[in-house]
């Protein structure tokens, strides 16, 4: 019996499926948003003429992107055979919906697609996804109603931020009050998702949910203060929350008429990108510590108790395998890797190419690399900032630029991420550019740790189908580990700088920056 892993992200929609008897990869496919559907305009996944910080996403985009991903796995293999499915989505990201959403996505036909039939029930036409900033002033408001960002950061693991949902949420209803009241229901992505693909309202996990500054983590429910200071209302408005092991419902009859799925398949509720990447990397259980490069860069590890961040820029998330899971996030992640490559006119070979020229270090030239608004620290920059009175656009040393840009980058997350208290011999590298072993071995020298890959990097989408065989169909987490969750034999990346080298360049970078 096979199972079906989704993964819903900034950039693109990916899946894979696999042999729960086999143990293997029966098929994989992904759908990129700017090349595959540029009729949406969001060459990165997101519209890219926001203003005032506002990024947004237009969720039929999404749904679009599920039908060509399902329509690609069913010419890899027979789909009648999945026998459960569960996902992820990019997470903070919100869908705002009328009271006709509960009618249409109990009645869908495959004569219409679902984009066709699910836009007429947006309250709003587009999503704020994680990267949106607008939102300061609603985290002022909601901090300053419940008692300050200590008691918001004590209560949902995490200080009012710009990107969470709640903030989204009360910007929502701030600017735009008749919009707001015309909106019977808010998804996050990875509940949208699951939503359409049950055909009735799912529930959001406690893992994305603790995203939103709005779920209390002693008691992984809404929390009355918290949605009292974000907008009128807003308890109606949500879905319950549930723990990640819930089967949410069974696929909607569409899927199967359409793509050939089976009666009535268990869907195990959606989580977010980065828990569902905890599961997906074998690390669910306390002791790993991963390192996901991806549009952002992510630091995140199970915890054994609640640990959150006292500077107030990391996140408590719930684990969908239970208990807690601690998180940094990082805006300037592959964005900035590729600003740099880009100003160079550079591809990715020349790319790593260019650590080969380049010593540990990088002579002294340092680069606090925010292309973007930072959030691991707050950092407003729309432009790097370089050691001395060079600007970016002028640097013409490509080598160097390229170096500065990623060893700055995991300098800043070696030392944004000490309130952890972790101090791993092996980091877990997964996501996009985790392959690319120039970064494994900056990232090796810097927390002065082994690096090591997976055979499968898509863990997001492995951690879904992995789930989903776990919940519904009785299979062994730790067995699931032991077979999917392998190293990449040989790819194992050991240290080969002398701690000094990054000790100082870690002063440097802290004068810096
Ligand atoms: C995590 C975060 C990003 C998104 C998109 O807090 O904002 O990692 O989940 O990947």
């Amino acid at each position: 019996m096979f199972t079906l892993g989704l993964d819903s992200s900034t950039q693109s929609c990916s899946a894979l499926i696999i042999d729960i008897d086999l143990g293997k990869i029966v098929a994989e496919a992904s759908v990129n948003f700017g090349t595959q559907l540029p009729q949406y305009n969001a060459p990165s996944g997101f519209i890219p003429s926001g203003v005032n910080g506002e990024v947004h996403s237009d969720p039929c985009m999404w749904l679009d992107a599920l039908e060509m991903l399902l329509e690609a796995l069913s010419q890899q293999c027979d789909l009648s055979k999945v026998g459960a499915i569960s996902g992820a989505g990019q997470q903070h990201g919100s869908v705002y919906l009328n009271d006709q959403w509960f009618y249409a996505i109990d009645s869908l036909s495959t004569n219409q697609t679902l984009a066709e039939q699910l836009a007429p029930t947006l309250s709003r036409a587009t999503s704020p996804i994680w990267m949106d900033s607008s939102t300061s002033q609603a985290c002022r408001e909601i901090a300053a109603s419940v008692g300050g960002d200590d008691v918001v950061c004590a209560k949902s693991g995490s200080i009012a931020i710009e990107r969470f949902t709640g903030p989204q949420i009360r910007r929502f209803f701030k600017n735009d009050p008749s919009s707001y009241e015309e909106t019977a229901r808010i998804h996050l992505v990875s509940s949208f998702l699951c939503s359409v693909l049950i055909g009735e309202d799912a529930p959001i996990d406690t893992g994305d949910g603790a995203g939103m500054n709005l779920v209390n983590i002693a008691t992984w429910n809404w929390d009355d203060d918290l949605l009292k200071a974000t907008a009128p209302n807003l308890r109606k408005k949500l879905p319950s929350v549930q723990q990640g092991n819930t089967v949410a419902g069974t696929l909607s009859d569409y899927f199967s008429n359409k793509y050939g799925f089976a009666a009535n398949v268990p869907v195990t509720i959606f989580t977010g990108d980065n828990p569902s990447s905890l599961v997906g990397i074998g690390a669910s259980q306390p002791g790993k510590v991963v390192v996901s490069l991806g549009t952002s860069d992510t630091f995140f590890a199970a915890m054994p108790s609640v640990v959150a961040d006292p500077a107030g820029y990391g996140h408590v998330f719930g684990n969908t395998s239970g208990g807690s899971m601690s998180l940094q996030c990082f805006v300037n992640g592959s964005l900035a890797r590729e600003a740099v490559k880009d100003k160079f006119g550079y591809d990715w070979d020349q790319f790593t190419q260019a650590f080969a020229n380049t010593p540990s270090g990088n002579n002294g030239n340092y680069m606090v690399p925010f292309f973007r608004p930072e959030i691991s620290p707050r950092v407003d920059l729309d432009a790097p900032i370089l050691k001395g009175s060079e600007t970016f656009e002028s640097w013409d040393d490509a080598d160097a630029a390229i170096r500065a840009c990623v060893e700055g980058q995991f300098l800043n997350m070696k030392r944004r991420t000490d309130w952890m208290q972790l101090q791993p011999e092996v980091v877990y590298l997964t996501g996009g550019a985790s392959k690319n072993d120039a970064i494994a071995q900056v990232i090796a020298d810097i927390f002065q740790a082994k690096v090591q890959r997976l055979a499968e990097s898509s863990s997001v989408a492995l951690g879904a189908a992995m789930r989903a065989a776990t919940n519904s169909l009785g299979c062994d987490l730790a067995v699931l580990e032991g077979i999917f969750c392998q190293p990449d034999e040989g790819s194992t990346i050991t240290p080969n700088t002398d701690s000094a080298v990054y000790q100082s360049a870690a002063q440097s970078f802290e004068a810096l920056l």
